[in-house]
């Protein structure tokens, strides 16, 4: 339940995303309505990341050596203020100019959780690989956790701090936004979602592996359903 946003805390995993983050901080600090702070949770990038982090003044920098993007989106999360936390990447491949909408549609339909979802993005900018394999993936998500879901992998989402609080969360890579879902699905809570577009990535490189991440989230989605 989501009856009001006091405070939004954006949490932003970057690891060597010096060409991409400043755009996407500085679009949420000049266009977000509602009252926000800036989390960077920077995996010791060499690039320079951290100094145009900190370049901004206005965002808050947290160092998190221990690899994954789980366990940097995890430890951004326990140093939120805010009764909403965004999480969003760092590499401006999606529209962060969405999250005012987001944050509209949670207070409306009172949810715990908004996915942004990119599967009905007029830009088709989604690579083959990555629309398929979602596309299977959240089918055999929605199938298992009788939830109608459109777009699983999302890395974009506006969620509840206080039903956050309340799972614990143990994957500490890609698995962890599938996680998210399996245990907020089994306390009831509420997810909702909100159309938004996506674009590829300008610079630097994935850093996430698919074919070990696909093997994670598929036992993570087994493991929900055999522990209670
Ligand atoms: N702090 C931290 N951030 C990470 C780590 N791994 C990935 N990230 C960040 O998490 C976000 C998602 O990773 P991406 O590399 O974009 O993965 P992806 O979206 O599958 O790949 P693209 O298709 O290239 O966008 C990005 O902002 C990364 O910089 C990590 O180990 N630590
Ligand atoms: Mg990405």
């Amino acid at each position: 339940m989501t009856s009001k946003v006091e405070l939004v805390s954006i949490v932003i995993p970057a690891l060597n995303e010096a060409g991409n983050i400043l755009e996407v901080v500085t679009t949420i600090h000049k266009e977000l309505k509602y009252p926000n702070e800036i989390i960077v949770v920077d995996g010791n990038s060499t690039d320079g990341t951290q100094d145009v982090v900190r370049g901004t003044g206005f965002c808050r920098l947290i160092i998190e050596p221990r690899r994954g993007y789980g366990r940097a989106l995890k430890t951004g999360m326990e140093n939120a203020k805010g009764n909403v936390i965004i999480m969003v990447d760092g590499d401006g491949t999606y529209e962060v100019r969405h999250i005012g909408r987001m944050l509209d549609k949670m207070v409306e339909d009172d949810a715990d959780l908004v996915l942004a979802t990119r599967m009905y993005d007029p830009n088709k900018a989604m690579g083959f690989f990555n629309f398929v394999g979602n596309k299977i993936i959240t089918f055999c998500f929605d199938f298992l956790y009788s939830q109608y879901l459109s777009d699983t992998q999302s890395g974009f989402r506006a969620i509840s701090h206080d039903a956050m609080d309340n799972v614990k969360l143990v994957e500490g890579d890609m698995a962890f936004a599938t996680e998210m879902l399996i245990k907020f699905t089994k306390k009831n809570y509420k997810i909702v979602e909100v159309k938004s577009t996506y674009k590829i990535r300008i610079y630097g490189k994935p850093k996430l592996q698919k074919f070990k991440s696909t093997i994670e989230i598929f036992t993570t989605m087994v493991k929900g359903l055999v522990n209670k």
